[in-house]
């Protein structure tokens, strides 16, 4: 096994996999940036090295600074957790030729799901459901014309270096097509220099389902169930939860064994994510992610397995601990993801935690690498810590979640606890009657 790895992170996900390896017999080494000197995973690693200064550009984005980082301790593996550099290529290559084992997919497949037209071209081949669109890029406005008669109305312009909704454009009706190609192509170019843009059928209300794949990059791949992921606000998730209360479960094993027979034909090593949305019982592809996600807890807690350690025991080449015989969903898990942030614009709260109290007892993990007297710094994303409850089915799970809200003490910092209180006492949630759409339209409500 790896004696030494690096994590390429920082809060609560560094933390997450320190934890794993120390169980494996793994020595860790922290990076940090300037701002996170006093930060719990440089704590808790074995090692640490400071690579750079706050901001993230210079620090935890800093390909060079990282690898130095691996040189300088020997670390024959780098764990690049979510976010940051876990889905760039580039870093994945250069690692590569330093003879460090980057812990996620190969180059190719990185390269391939960034680019959504090309992972929607690789999925079909799997004969995967997409959603119908354009073939491939919209080069001209005729295209664009072509295409949005052929899909009907009304349709999705899409960045193909995008995620995160950036660039995307609902078009209605013709009239107003070629203003927003432009208006897409230009905020595409700005955030991506890529001005590439793909048609979709727009889905009026969907729910956000992803499966979770795995791989031994030999071949052999399983599903790990759903997560909805449908509560969201403008692109960030808030709440995830296992099994999906809108989806039956023999609906999630074909579109489980499409996945993972797409995943076992490409060969694809280590953990993955594929989206779909799901509207009157089809499911549509929209991207994969290759890193492993946020909200994987969910998917540990309802099949009693550490995704961390598949990842780092496939990217040894040891192979995974399961089959997808052996695999076993039970009971209902959430997630919260707690923000500090301020409601009702969730505008960023950091600063210094007066106290902090975690939850606890049975069915509840709380990832978090916050304690009392940390300051929150405001350089990076404002997730300050996850709160999983898991239970033998959803109402039970929903009355222990409301339990651990009502036990965790977050002071000094304001947080998006309070937002989650008020969710679990809403009959569509409580019903499981929501689609993407339900949390914004329920702010809205509150905010009258
Ligand atoms: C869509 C869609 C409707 N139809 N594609 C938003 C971010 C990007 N990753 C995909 N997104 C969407 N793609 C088609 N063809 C609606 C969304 C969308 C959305 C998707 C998942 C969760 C929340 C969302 C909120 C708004 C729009």
């Amino acid at each position: 096994m790896f004696k030494k790895i690096l994590i390429a992170n920082r809060g609560e996900i560094a933390l997450r996999v320190i934890r794993t390896c120390k169980e494996m017999g793994i020595k860790t080494v922290a990076v940090y940036s300037q701002a996170d000197v006093n930060a719990m995973h440089v704590r808790m690693a074995d090692e640490s090295v400071c690579i750079g200064p706050s901001e993230s550009a210079k620090s935890y984005l800093s390909i060079p600074s990282i690898i130095s980082a691996c040189e300088i301790t020997g670390s024959e593996a780098v764990h690049p957790g979510y976010g940051f550099l876990s889905e760039n290529a580039m870093f994945a290559e250069i690692l590569r030729d330093h003879g460090i084992k980057f812990i996620g997919p190969s180059v190719p497949h990185i390269n391939t799901m960034g680019d959504k037209i090309n992972a929607k071209n690789k999925m079909e081949e799997f004969n995967v459901p997409c959603v119908p669109g354009s073939d491939g890029a919209i080069n001209s406005i005729d295209d664009a014309y072509t295409a949005a008669r052929k899909i009907g109305f009304p349709v999705l312009l899409k960045a193909a270096a995008g995620g995160g909704g950036i660039g995307m454009k609902i078009v209605f009706e013709e009239n107003q097509l070629e203003t927003l190609l432009l208006q897409a192509k230009s905020e595409s170019k700005k955030s991506f220099n890529d001005d590439t843009i793909y048609m979709e059928k727009y889905l009026e209300r969907p729910r956000h389902i992803e499966i979770q794949v795995f791989g031994d990059g030999e071949g052999n791949a399983v599903y790990l169930g759903e997560r909805d992921c449908s509560l969201q606000r403008r692109h960030q998730k808030v709440l995830e939860e296992s099994p999906s209360p809108g989806v039956m479960a023999e609906e999630i094993k074909k579109i489980g064994e499409i996945s993972a027979n797409a995943i076992s034909k490409m060969k694809y090593e280590g953990a993955g994510t594929i989206e779909y949305l799901y509207e009157n019982k089809n499911f549509f592809f929209i991207e994969m992610n290759t890193r492993l996600q946020v909200e994987h807890p969910v998917t540990e807690a309802v099949f009693g397995i550490d995704l961390v350690r598949e990842q780092i025991s496939v990217a040894f080449g040891t192979g995974m601990s399961f089959s997808q015989e052996s695999l076993e969903p039970r009971g209902h898990a959430i997630e919260c993801r707690i923000n500090a942030e301020r409601l009702p614009n969730f505008s960023p709260s950091p600063g210094n935690i007066k106290e902090f109290h975690s939850p606890g007892g049975i069915g509840i993990r709380m990832d978090s690498a916050i304690y009392n007297g940390f300051t929150v710094p405001p350089h990076y994303d404002s997730l300050i810590g996850k709160l999983i409850v898991h239970a033998d089915n959803r109402p039970m799970a929903i009355r222990r979640l409301a339990r651990a809200l009502d036990e965790l003490i977050i002071d000094g910092v304001y947080t998006t606890v309070d937002l989650f209180k008020e969710i679990l006492t809403e009959d569509h949630f409580k019903s499981g009657e929501y689609n993407i759409h339900w949390l914004e339209n329920f702010l809205a409500k509150q905010e009258k």
